[in-house]
């Protein structure tokens, strides 16, 4: 017996210990860099002290119950016979409904606060990024721009970046926790995520979904920088050797693991669209409606906008 619990508290300490040696680094949700990874960050700390409140006066009552009504101590007193108590019943029922309640209801207003197909406010007008999970790299393309990254995303700060997110494999996660909200990529739909960073910065990007064996190495770094620098990045990767033309695609669509990270000068055009396209009818309504909402906060993009609803017209 004393073994047993000799042995799970050595099993508890380690898992503590293990938890603190990792160091503050990789509590990258604890410490947020943009609104959205903010609001994230209060709603699991309210949770947890709101939890808290039952969990220590529990933990407290239990060390002092034991010690006090041990079977040694004369002084306690001693009732065989008892049986209920209603004011235990009300403190036992009562506080965790309250509770409940207040979570139930912080819930459901950050839910629809931190929805992530909606907007961010802001006087700057958003970029656009479309986001392609592939086996076992990341796609970034930058309509607008028209450019294309793998496994790097660089953002302007202070700016709202408007993801369009689909899968070119099976389903994986798009998450950079600095930041906030992680989202599914799944082939032939088009999920939407709006995020903002405040400050300049790398932040790990990952996909938190596993799809594979090459999904360890399925990271990027996004860049977080000053409008100044996201223009000279921009320029950078137009300088780059390659475009993303149909043979290079059918290149990196091929899986590899641990990519390095990929620029290429300009992109094919509708490609993110036909990558969307090419699972089918199945989806093709939401994905279709998605574009054109995409097409609505975009209406400033001018040819490209136009493109992308002719290319919608066609497929109705
Ligand atoms: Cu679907």
């Amino acid at each position: 017996m004393k073994k047993k619990t000799c042995l799970s508290l050595m099993k508890a300490s380690g898992l503590l210990a293990a938890l603190f040696l990792s160091g503050c680094d990789d509590w990258v949700l604890m410490d947020p860099k943009g609104p959205i990874g903010q609001s994230g960050k209060s709603l699991i700390l309210t949770a947890t002290w709101l939890m808290l409140i039952v969990v220590v006066p529990v933990i407290i009552m239990t060390l002092v119950f034991a010690w006090k009504y041990r079977a040694s101590n004369k002084n306690a007193t001693y009732a065989p016979k008892w049986a209920h108590s209603h004011a235990i019943e009300v403190v036992v029922w009562f506080i965790p409904c309250v509770i409940i309640g207040v979570l139930a209801l912080i819930t459901w207003k950050t839910t629809h606060e931190l929805d992530p197909y909606k907007p961010l406010e802001s006087e700057v007008k958003p970029l656009h990024v479309q986001v392609v999970a592939l086996d076992w790299k990341w796609l970034f393309i930058y309509p607008e721009q028209n450019i294309a990254s793998v496994n790097e995303l660089a953002i302007p700060t202070g700016t709202p970046i408007a993801f369009d997110i689909t899968s070119a494999s099976v389903m994986n996660a798009f998450f950079i926790p600095q930041l906030g909200s992680q989202i599914y990529a799944m082939a032939g739909m088009n999920t939407k995520l709006h995020l903002l960073a405040d400050e300049p910065g790398t932040y790990m990007g990952m996909s938190a979904n596993y799809s594979g064996s090459g999904f360890s190495g399925m990271k990027f770094d996004t860049l977080a920088m000053s409008t100044t620098d996201f223009n000279a990045w921009v320029e950078k990767v137009k300088a780059a050797p390659q475009p993303l033309e149909k043979e290079q695609y059918t290149e990196l669509v091929k899986p590899s693991e641990a990519n390095p990270v990929a620029h290429f000068s300009s992109v094919e055009s509708n490609l993110y669209q036909s990558i969307l396209n090419s699972y089918g009818s199945y989806c093709q309504s939401p994905s279709a409606t998605a574009l054109n909402s995409h097409e609505a906060l975009n209406s400033k993009a001018g040819d490209e906008a136009q493109q992308v609803s002719m290319n919608v017209a066609s497929e109705e």
